[in-house]
This record gives structure tokens, C-alpha cells and sequence, in this order.
């Protein structure tokens, strides 16, 4: 497949390879702990996945401090920074490794890139008020993820009447205000938001055909590591989708996908890895 954008994408002090698929690992910090106590084990602890993730062959540790989860409710900027800026300082101090922030917050975003993040990751894609400034002036690339609404109400009876076009037609408006706030395309991802405000049948469908994206000639970012998709698909619970993420990974790359955010890094680097020897036989 030949890509259509520069395979070099700089994310703060760091570049991104995007001539090769890269694997991103999750790193969830949504704590139950509001001492002092409970927030230094849960930085260590995070530093230790994240350090263990990075040895498996992650390229990107995405850090999320709020749960979008499907009815998920808010939590505020505040409580979401002290979560993720201590796990941000902590690894871009001690790891070879850039760091995505999973935040819709202007003011975690500003906080994190000058913590030494490289990359922002809105599944709401700077439509908050202020993202689009406090993203602009931080000069990370951004993602943007599709989304029909909110996560508080998404999963409420999705509804569209042509799922791809609508689904352009929302990068579309989001990249042209990118561009109005001094956001270029050549700092865009694109996500096509798989489990946001989708049902089974829009989920597959919208990977199936997820090439038409490719149209933006933007660089495409995966997430469906254990997502319900999987779940509905094979009737597996979510200790059981492995083999479906995997399944679902190889067909992301062959389709043209250049990150692939799991929870399974070692796995998924695997399936990369093994893509890579078959494309470089003769
Ligand atoms: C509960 C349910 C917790 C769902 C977390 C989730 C994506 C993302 C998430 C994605 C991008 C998950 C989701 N998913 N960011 N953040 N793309 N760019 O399953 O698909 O990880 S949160």
C-alpha cells in the first residue's frame, strides 16, 4: 500500500515511524485512592506497566485519567490532571517511549505537553471549549476520533443513515477546524472511533470499508483491543477477545492502519512482526 503522507510524524521531542505500523498500549489511571499515599503507588505502578509495555514493543503509551466509557460521567479537569500529570512526568522522565494523553481537557492538554507529552488523544476531537487553542499551541499532532454525540449518551439507539459518509463528513468539519485554529493536517490522525456511538453492525461495516478513510491521506489510528465489537461478534466476555483483537489487528494493517492502540502489546507486536517478514520476502 502506498501512503500518501510523510511517514515522519514529529511528536514533541520525538518522531514517529509511520513508514511501519506502530502499537500503542493503553495505560487506564482512574483511581480508587484519593490519598497521597494511594497517588504515589499509582504513579509507580503506572510507570511499571507503561516501562513493561515499552520492553514489549509499544512505540506510544496512550495515559488516560477519565473513563469514556459508554453513560461514563465526567470527572473534572482538576481530578483528571492530578491522575495523569504525575504519570506523564514520570515517564517522559524514564522512558524511551512517546506519550499520547486520552483527554478532552484544554487544561490537561496544556499541562501534559509541557510535561513532555508528544501526542494528544481526544475521543471528542477538540470540540470542548478551548481544545482547539490549548491543542493548537501545544504543536502536538492530534487525533481525531469519530464520535455521534457524547459518551454519556452514544450508545442510546446509534443511528445513521450512511454510516461512511457521515463519518467523512465529521473528519471533514473537524480538520477544517483544525485548520481555522492553526492546526495542520500534517499534525492529523484519524480514528474512525470504533465502539463510540456504534452498534455491532456499524462497527464492522465501518471497518470493513474503513480505506475510504485513506482519502484524507492522514495517517489511521485502531482502537478495538477487547472492545464490545469483539464481545457481540464471537459471544466472548472481555478476558476472551485476544484472539478476536489479534484477528482484528492483521486486518487493520492490511487495510492500511498505522497505529493500533491494545491493551496486548507483546501480541500485537507479534502479528506486526510476523505482517512485516511476509511483506519483505521476495
Ligand atoms: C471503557 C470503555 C473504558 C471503553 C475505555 C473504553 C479509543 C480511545 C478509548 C479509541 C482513541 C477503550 C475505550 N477508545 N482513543 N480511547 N480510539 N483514539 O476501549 O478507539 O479503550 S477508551
Amino acid at each position: 500500500m502506498s501512503v500518501q503522507y510523510s511517514t515522519r510524524l514529529p511528536c514533541g521531542n520525538r518522531v514517529l515511524d509511520l513508514a511501519h505500523p506502530q502499537v500503542m498500549g493503553i495505560l487506564n489511571v482512574t483511581p480508587d485512592s484519593f490519598s497521597d499515599g494511594g497517588r504515589f503507588r499509582q504513579r509507580d505502578e503506572a510507570l511499571r506497566h507503561a516501562a513493561a509495555m515499552v520492553a514489549a514493543g509499544a512505540s506510544l503509551i496512550d495515559v488516560g485519567g477519565e473513563s469514556t466509557r459508554p453513560g461514563a460521567l465526567q470527572v473534572s479537569a482538576d481530578e483528571e490532571l492530578q491522575r495523569v500529570a504525575p504519570v506523564v512526568e514520570a515517564i517522559a522522565a524514564e522512558l524511551d517511549v512517546i506519550i499520547s494523553v486520552d483527554t478532552s481537557c484544554p487544561q490537561v492538554m496544556r499541562e501534559s505537553a509541557r510535561l513532555g507529552a508528544g501526542l494528544l488523544n481526544d475521543v471528542r476531537s477538540l470540540r470542548r471549549e478551548g481544545a482547539l487553542q490549548a491543542a493548537a499551541e501545544s504543536g502536538l499532532p492530534v487525533c481525531l476520533m469519530h464520535m455521534q454525540g457524547e459518551p454519556e449518551n452514544m450508545q442510546k439507539n446509534p443511528h445513521y443513515d450512511d454510516l461512511l459518509a457521515e463519518v467523512q463528513a465529521f473528519f471533514a468539519e473537524r480538520m477544517a477546524a483544525c485548520a481555522a485554529a492553526g492546526i495542520a493536517a500534517e499534525r492529523i490522525i484519524l480514528d474512525p472511533g470504533f465502539g463510540f456511538a456504534k452498534n455491532l453492525q456499524h462497527n464492522l461495516s465501518l471497518f470493513k470499508h474503513m480505506q475510504v478513510l485513506h482519502g484524507f491521506a492522514r495517517p489511521l489510528l485502531v482502537g478495538v483491543s477487547r472492545k464490545s465489537m469483539i464481545g457481540q461478534a464471537l459471544g466472548r466476555e472481555v478476558d476472551q477477545r485476544l484472539a478476536g483483537g489479534l484477528a482484528l489487528a492483521a486486518l487493520a494493517v492490511a487495510k492500511g492502519a498505522c497505529i493500533l492502540r491494545v491493551h496486548d502489546v507483546a501480541e500485537t507486536v507479534d502479528v506486526v512482526r510476523m505482517i512485516a517478514a511476509v511483506e519483505a520476502a521476495q
